[in-house]
């Protein structure tokens, strides 16, 4: 058997985690190269959320994309921890791609394999709870879903306990679509925030408004 075969209805997901933290620079972390603009010391990281899961046989590299305020703002990790230490003041987007190896007989198309992450220097969450050392995290979780993989795949990713799907694909020719599957409860976890609020605003308009049809009546009388 070719190792290039693709093993049908099954796709195999990979839990990862990805995401920055960040801490307020105190005296002590500055060296005389940290500019006197910088506020913050971040970390962007990618990892499976596994600590055992070896992806080298697959990942090439992942690049971080840094805004270009940064010097040399694409940077390439070869190999775990697939993480960027930077000091800066300000909040932007950071392109994390991961490179894969290619190959046929891996079957990957590596330039889906994009995350998108917000970097956050202060604190956006109402419902976190504020760290004592005022250390901010934005973590999210996700899968890498590798759908119908090459046996190669399937034999790298497999020799750990692993999630098992069964998977079919809606259309073999948007195979490449699909690989991350976003995970939005972090986001819903704000918006509902914001909905109670607006529910409580609404609330006391209301109340608001019946107090000044009361006074109206009271001043017609
Ligand atoms: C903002 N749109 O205005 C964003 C851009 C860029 C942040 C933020 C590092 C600068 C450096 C840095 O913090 N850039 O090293 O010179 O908020």
């Amino acid at each position: 058997m070719s190792s290039a075969k693709r093993i049908k209805n099954v796709s195999i997901s990979v839990p990862v985690l990805y995401g920055n933290t960040a801490v307020r620079l105190t005296p002590e972390m500055r060296t005389e190269r940290t500019p006197v603009d910088h506020t913050h010391e971040w970390t962007i990281f990618f990892k499976p959320v596994l600590d055992n899961i070896d992806l080298t046989p697959l990942l090439k590299r992942v690049t971080f994309k840094l805004h270009e305020t940064y010097e040399n703002p694409v940077r390439s990790i070869e190999k775990p921890p697939y993480k960027v230490t930077e000091t800066g003041w300000g909040e932007f987007e950071i392109i994390i791609k991961l490179h894969f190896h290619s190959g046929s007989e891996l079957g990957i198309n590596e330039k889906n394999f994009q995350i998108f992450h917000a970097l956050k220097l202060h604190p956006f969450n109402p419902q976190h709870p504020i760290k004592e050392n005022g250390e901010v995290h934005s973590v999210l979780y996700d899968e890498l879903v590798f759908q119908e993989p090459t046996e190669r795949v399937f034999e790298y990713l497999t020799q750990k306990p692993l999630n098992l799907l069964p998977y079919k694909l809606s259309d073999p020719l948007k195979r490449d679509q699909e690989y991350i599957k976003t995970d939005e409860l972090d986001e819903i976890a704000r918006l509902d925030v914001y909905i109670n609020k607006v529910k409580e605003e609404v609330e006391n308009q209301r109340n608001q408004y019946k107090d000044l049809e009361q006074e109206k009546l009271a001043l017609l009388q």
